[in-house]
């Protein structure tokens, strides 16, 4: 497939040499880079949640042998949506008719091309299919049953989403005539019912100084059937400004989109705010509309300064780990 140029997207997207070519380049400053100047990157990785590191130990090595921050966060991503998670990839949080449904996203920094999909059906590996809706289409977002039809395109196999667990969870909760929360009131001055969440959210530099994002999950429980939540949109779910640095979201995907907060924390780091400030001004925002909800962030800049901020979450301890030369640390987010 190729762009009106006759440039193949795949080719465009596929790596530093796509941008290399036209002098676009990064820096290790939190400030727009100057086109012209590339310095290569310290690699790291970061991953969110209990996932951090194992995600980061799949992640880590191909980074350390020189591979793309597009592959590694693929692959990253992959692992956890084939762990049998209740939250992301298949077999987790069942809608409010059964049916297990996938968001995802990725970013890729030296094109700012972006691939996504929303309320993925019967195919697994949504990062995957979200890669390919970037490299091989001009489209940004598919959704739905379209969204199936377009991976099976690409050759991915479909197959039911549901598990054991997934089942489970849907009987015992229709057994009990509940009807989805989703038509509760806006959750505005009130406390939150907590309720458990992880997106896996991932980011990358590689050693040639190319940043990639990347987020999946299977959002909410008992939604209604079509609902696609923040993971997908970019500037919502995850973003990243290959100049500045990236940023992935968790948490209530309904209000956070509201306010495009891995847009809104990138943009504050390229003013020049700390990452861990910019993370907290972030969710700050949508506490002071009056929100009281579950939502986290993390934040990472080019030069691998981060940080991570968040809302409720009294009983789920959000945490993100980052991966560099120096080893993995988990970061507690308080
Ligand atoms: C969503 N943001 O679909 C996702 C769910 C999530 O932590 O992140 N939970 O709303």
């Amino acid at each position: 497939m190729s762009d009106d140029k006759g440039v193949s997207r795949r080719a465009f997207a596929a790596g530093a040499a796509g941008l290399a070519a036209f002098g676009a380049t990064t820096t290790t400053s939190a400030k727009p880079a100057k086109r012209g100047s590339i310095p290569t990157g310290k690699p790291f990785i970061l991953t969110t949640w209990d996932f951090g590191p194992g995600a980061n130990a799949i992640g880590w090595p191909m980074l350390a042998s020189g591979a793309s921050a597009l592959d590694v966060v693929e692959a990253a991503i992959n692992h956890v949506e084939l762990l049998g998670d209740y939250w992301v990839g298949a077999g987790g949080v069942p809608n409010e008719v059964g049916e297990t449904t996938l968001d995802a996203m990725i970013m890729w920094g030296p094109t700012h091309d972006a691939g996504a999909v929303g309320c993925l059906k019967r195919v697994k590996r949504a990062i995957s299919v979200a890669r390919k809706v970037m490299e091989e289409t001009q489209h940004s977002l598919i959704v739905g049953d379209d969204a199936t039809r377009f991976a099976a395109r690409m050759g991915f196999t479909e197959t039911s989403l549901t598990s054991v667990v997934s089942q489970q969870a849907w009987d015992k909760w229709a057994a009990k005539g509940e009807k989805t929360d989703a038509f509760d009131p806006e959750p505005i001055g009130k406390n939150p019912d907590l309720v458990g969440h992880d997106t896996v959210g991932c980011i990358a530099l590689d050693a040639a100084g190319n940043l990639c994002v990347g987020c999946s999950t299977n959002g909410r429980e008992f939604k209604i059937p079509g609902r696609v939540g923040d993971s997908p949109i970019i500037g919502a779910g995850a973003y990243c400004d290959q100049a500045v640095g990236a940023a992935v979201a968790t948490g209530n995907g309904d209000v956070m989109m509201r306010f495009l907060p891995t847009y809104h924390v990138v943009e504050l780091m390229r003013g020049g705010m700390e990452p861990q400030a910019a993370a907290e001004a972030t969710i700050r925002r949508i506490e002071d509309v009056g929100y009281r909800i579950d939502g986290g962030i993390a934040v990472i800049r080019r030069d691998g300064a981060h940080g991570g901020a968040k809302t409720g979450w009294k009983d789920a301890p959000f945490s993100y780990s980052v991966q560099t030369a120096a080893g993995n640390v988990k970061v507690p987010v308080a």
